[in-house]
């Protein structure tokens, strides 16, 4: 299958400037050349358009201040939709590369328009807050939240998800989550795995149980990879790094068993890579490990 690249050089989500920068850095890492060794064709879609903060009345921003550049998002949001979608209608597995992870918001959108979904949600944070609950007022803590209509999200039909339902959704290696996600979790009938899991039972039998309630009676699963999700030590190129995270050979063996799972039974429909800010990075290690991993998820092996 056709490996069906979009570029979306988001920073609105984030408030903070660089990781616009990522779709780039994640291309000069070599992510084409390292598809094509595996044997996977890649058509790069180019980037979409994303406005500059400095473009926006700092008027304007202050009356979003519990979702910052909201409108910004759904323009963004709405056109990604459409491209995913088109990518799937092409019979092609968009690849979406971020960008801040408000973007999930379009991929699951325009994942989900003609199909039953499930998905995975590799983190450190669950990205469940809403205008309601949000600490910073940034959408890429809130890009689950919308996608499942939870909070005012119920209003921004946008930014719903039409085939993805709570029952699907699994989180894995969470390691920050603010008091209302914990209880909105708690509410909902999403998985969540903490980090804590992965000590006690292995990151492989994590990612098998994930696999299984994701894909549980839908047509396949998207993949969400926000690079924070690893351990800062391997991957200081991230906006916002959290202590504890898996390491280089647990990244890429959760990769593997999705990559495993998927040529057993075509689950994978759509992935995306989130969060890496080249400024923040030292000699583009976390775009370059972000490449590594998706190769992983895409069936790279040693032998
Ligand atoms: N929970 C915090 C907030 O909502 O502001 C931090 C969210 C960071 C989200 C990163 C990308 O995964
Ligand atoms: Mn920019
Ligand atoms: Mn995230
Ligand atoms: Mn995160």
């Amino acid at each position: 299958m056709t490996i069906s690249t979009i570029g979306v050089p988001m920073d609105l989500g984030a408030d903070r400037r660089g990781v616009d920068m990522g779709p780039s850095a994640i291309r000069y890492a070599g992510l084409a050349s390292t598809l094509g060794n595996i044997g996977r064709s890649c058509v790069d879609a180019g980037d979409l358009t994303v406005p500059h903060a400095e473009e926006r009345d700092p008027e304007a921003r202050s009356i979003e201040a519990n979702a910052k550049y909201l409108d910004e998002v759904e323009s963004v949001c709405t056109r990604l939709a459409d491209e995913v979608a088109s990518s799937l209608d092409d019979g092609a597995l968009p690849l979406v590369l971020g960008g801040d992870h408000s973007i999930a918001i379009g991929t699951l959108v325009g994942a989900s328009r003609d199909a039953e979904i499930g998905a995975i949600w590799f983190d450190a944070h669950s990205d469940v807050n809403t205008p309601e609950t949000t600490p910073s007022g940034n959408v890429h803590g809130m890009p689950l939240a919308a996608a499942l209509g939870m909070g005012t999200f119920a209003d921004t039909p946008w930014a719903n998800a039409p085939g993805l339902r709570e029952e699907n959704v699994v989180l894995v290696g969470l390691r920050s989550v603010d008091e209302p996600e914990r209880e909105r979790i708690r509410d909902s009938a999403i998985t969540a795995y903490t980090m804590s899991d992965i000590d006690q039972r292995g990151v492989v039998d994590v990612t098998e149980e994930a696999l299984d309630i994701a894909t549980d009676g839908v047509d396949g699963i998207h993949v969400s990879l926000d690079l924070d999700w690893l351990d800062p030590s391997h991957a200081p190129g991230v906006g916002t790094p959290v202590r504890g995270g898996v390491t280089y050979r647990e990244a890429h063996s959760a990769l593997e068993t999705v990559a495993d799972r998927d040529a057993d039974t075509g689950v994978l429909r759509s992935l995306e890579l989130v969060e890496a800010n080249p400024i923040l990075d030292s000699h583009n290690e976390t775009a370059e490990l972000g490449v590594e991993l998706v190769a992983s998820a895409l069936g790279k092996r040693v032998l």
